[in-house]
């Protein structure tokens, strides 16, 4: 029987999702693509599962597509028909990439090598990003002839600006850990050593915080990003309406009161 392509463990309530394709740095391929979003589905059903933590075996934390998959590979055969590339997008991409998004639970990605193309988006489509210092971000596809896809160019001018997007999109030059923290790109980097440790520290601190809270913020932000300020007023009252009928408010105000440490329970 061959390996999985995704290697799941939980610890607690945080768990834990490693791409396994470390001779290939975890690039994707279709099946890839099913064991992933089979992965995510899983923890998103799972009420015991109050963080995933998305991370890459071996090297790398993932190149991409696979750019040897017949799926998408050119065929080098004299007259051979091209490819439609967004049969692949739409097949895999679109569905990994609005499941992450629509998580019902924080997803920390855990950076432990090069994050390039698909595999760089998929890192920044999640919402805490901890790299280790000898991680990169490349953002590879022009030098295929491809624009960022799998949210790139949703994403990179929001968390960085038009002009660091453009810069790392046209030239797609590796961009090291640390200046990918400092540039806003990502939340931290860590030395190599003390990746693990941070990152599931990081999730365990979310796994104990109100689910719901953290996921609306989540959304209110993108939301926020597309609306007007009155709009954003609105949309931020709707929340709190939906959020003060919660059981984790009432846990919250209640635990300060009390001065104890709060117990959320609510997914
Ligand atoms: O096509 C569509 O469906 C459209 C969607 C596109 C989405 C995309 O993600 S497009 C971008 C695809 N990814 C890339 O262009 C990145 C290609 N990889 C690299 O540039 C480099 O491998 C890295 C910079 C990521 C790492 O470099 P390095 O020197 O550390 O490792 P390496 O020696 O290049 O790679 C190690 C092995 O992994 C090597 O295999 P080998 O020679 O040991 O048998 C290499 O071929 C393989 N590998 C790396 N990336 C990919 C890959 N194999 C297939 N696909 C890859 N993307």
């Amino acid at each position: 029987m061959s390996d999985p392509l995704v290697l799941v463990s939980n610890d607690a309530a945080v768990r834990t999702i490693a791409l396994n394709r470390p001779a290939q740095l975890n690039s994707f391929t279709g099946e890839l693509h099913q064991q992933l979003l089979a992965a995510l589905h899983a923890a998103a059903d799972d009420a015991s599962v109050r963080c995933v933590v998305l991370t890459g075996a071996g090297r790398a934390f993932c190149a991409g597509q696979d750019l040897a998959d017949p799926e998408v590979a050119p065929d080098p055969a004299p007259g051979a028909a091209p490819k439609d590339l967004s049969v692949a997008i739409e097949r895999h991409y679109v569905p990994l990439l609005l499941r992450l998004r629509s998580m019902p639970v924080p997803v920390v990605a855990m950076v432990n090598g090069v994050a390039a193309g698909a595999g760089a988006s998929i890192a920044l489509a999640c919402d805490l990003v901890v790299a280790a210092r000898s991680a990169s971000f490349i953002q590879a596809f022009s030098k295929i002839g491809l624009v960022p896809d799998s949210g790139g160019t949703w994403l990179l001018p929001r968390l960085v600006g038009r002009a660091q997007a453009l810069g790392l999109a046209l030239l797609g030059d590796k961009l090291p850990a640390e200046e990918a923290a400092r540039i806003g790109l990502i939340w931290r980097s860590v030395p190599d050593d003390e990746l693990a440790a941070s990152a599931q520290a990081l999730a365990a601190r979310l796994a104990g915080m109100p689910t719901q809270a953290l996921v609306a913020i989540r959304g209110a932000l993108d939301a926020g990003a597309q609306s007007d300020f009155e709009g954003a007023l609105k949309h931020e009252a709707a929340l709190q309406r939906t959020l003060g009928f919660a059981h984790d408010y009432q846990e919250g105000v209640q635990a300060f009161a009390q001065k104890r440490a709060p117990r959320f329970t609510d997914r």
